[in-house]
């Protein structure tokens, strides 16, 4: 069965509780049972993961290449301003990537509205809260039954 590996980058462990009126009150594991039940949907597995550290993330989508998967939904979260490492390893791959962020970053800091992970995305999507992974596992699905023709 077709993979989509789901990346989470720092602090989204404490969904729920940080910032709320921000980021909402579903938590992490709210997000992963989304997640879970659109890839089922689509007949994909979900590989589903967070980590505070850049390295893994790096490692985590690394494996994601080797390993094939038919997609990969990452919110980098504060890594998204800062990191050409998780940048370098998303462009190293073939299948497509989705930059989800649950709040809208160009309504907020200045430095959000710059992203380094943009690049190497096929699409963005974020202000729609924890729903924007779902809206990004089916556009995975809609982009590899379209290149099926
Ligand atoms: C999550 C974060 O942790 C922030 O650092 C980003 C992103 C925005 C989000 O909206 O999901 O700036």
């Amino acid at each position: 069965m077709a993979t989509i590996y789901v990346l989470n980058g720092p602090n989204l462990n404490l969904l729920g509780t940080r910032e709320p009126e921000v980021y909402g009150r579903a938590t992490l594991k709210d997000v992963e049972k989304l997640c879970r039940d659109a890839g089922q949907k689509h007949g994909f597995t979900v590989e589903f993961r967070q980590s505070n550290h850049e390295g893994q993330l790096v490692d985590w989508i690394q494996e994601a290449h080797a390993q094939q998967a038919a997609g990969i939904v990452i919110n980098p979260a504060a890594y998204t301003h800062t990191s050409i490492a998780i940048l370098d390893a998303l462009l190293m791959g073939k299948a497509p990537t989705i930059e989800v962020h649950i709040s809208n970053i160009h309504a907020r800091d200045e430095f959000r509205r710059h992203s380094y992970v943009s690049k190497a995305a096929k699409a963005v999507i974020c202000g729609f809260g924890v729903q924007g992974y779902v809206l990004a596992i089916d556009g995975i699905a809609a982009m590899i039954d379209t290149s099926k023709g």
